[in-house]
């Protein structure tokens, strides 16, 4: 692990325990007052599509699933790379897919069409629930599947006839429901225990560094090695001399 991903690891890992700590008073303050409305516990919830893979049954150019979680809700269609829309071309019933590696507890799930697209007629599944959901509430601007509440490791809009929306946020914990935290594995429920990863992980490496001087002081490199090197040496000097390559790539088989 080289200094500089440690590095973004903490600086990622701090963001992420500011916003949990952060979250967390929020949700103490409000559980004090005993009165949790569902607009106030909406805020212990963040948007966690970017951690999934999106997929979609087909693809227009431009549009594919990906740009339907990047955190741009510009609903504007471009014919280049700046396009922030997924569509896709298929007939008959369309799908867009979104798969985490771990399963998350998924409280609402937030759609932004394609401008001047209606988004009347989307349904959205979670993977290993029968029933279909349908919007809570429909606006121009975007349509909400609020009051989700279940626990996957993929959901799935499905749409009849051809897919153009411009984002997709889905709301639910960073934590992963069998008590990870996102893509940051075991070293990142806390700040401290982070810390104390890196610190582990930087002991292991200055204890091999530490045995390989040792080991270079002590044991000379073996004649034979050395030799080897000469002989390879040779062989690269002498590119030039070999009119058939092949017979210069035999010298290697020694
Ligand atoms: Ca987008």
């Amino acid at each position: 692990m080289t200094l500089i991903c440690l590095i973004l690891l903490l600086q990622i890992s701090a963001c992420a325990t500011r916003e949990t700590n952060v979250t967390m008073q929020k949700t103490i303050e409000k559980r004090s007052k005993n009165a949790l409305s569902l607009s106030e516990a909406d805020e212990q919830y963040t948007n966690i599509a970017h951690l999934g893979t999106a997929e979609q049954i087909s693809t227009h150019n431009w549009g594919e699933a990906y740009r339907c979680i990047d955190g741009n809700t510009d609903g504007d269609w471009k014919n280049d790379d700046t396009n922030s829309i997924c569509i896709t071309v298929s007939s008959g019933l369309n799908w867009w897919r979104l798969t985490f590696l771990q399963s998350y507890y998924i409280h609402k799930v937030v759609i932004y069409p394609r401008s001047s697209v209606s988004l009347s007629g989307y349904t959205l599944k979670v993977i290993g629930y029968e029933t279909n959901l349908d919007p809570t509430e429909i606006f121009s601007t975007y349509a909400e599947f609020n009051n989700v509440d279940r626990t996957g490791k993929a959901l799935e809009l499905q749409f009849t006839g051809k897919i153009q929306l411009s984002e997709v946020e889905v709301y639910g914990p960073l934590q992963t429901v069998d008590g990870g935290w996102s893509d940051y594995n075991d070293c990142n429920p806390t700040l401290w225990k982070f810390i104390d990863c890196l610190r582990a992980e930087q002991s292991l490496t200055d204890a091999r560094h530490t045995k390989r001087l040792l080991r270079e002081r002590r044991e000379p490199r073996a004649p034979k090695w050395v030799r080897y090197d000469e002989q390879l040496q040779r062989i690269v000097d002498a590119y030039d001399d070999y009119s058939n390559k092949m017979d210069y790539l035999k010298a290697f088989i020694i």
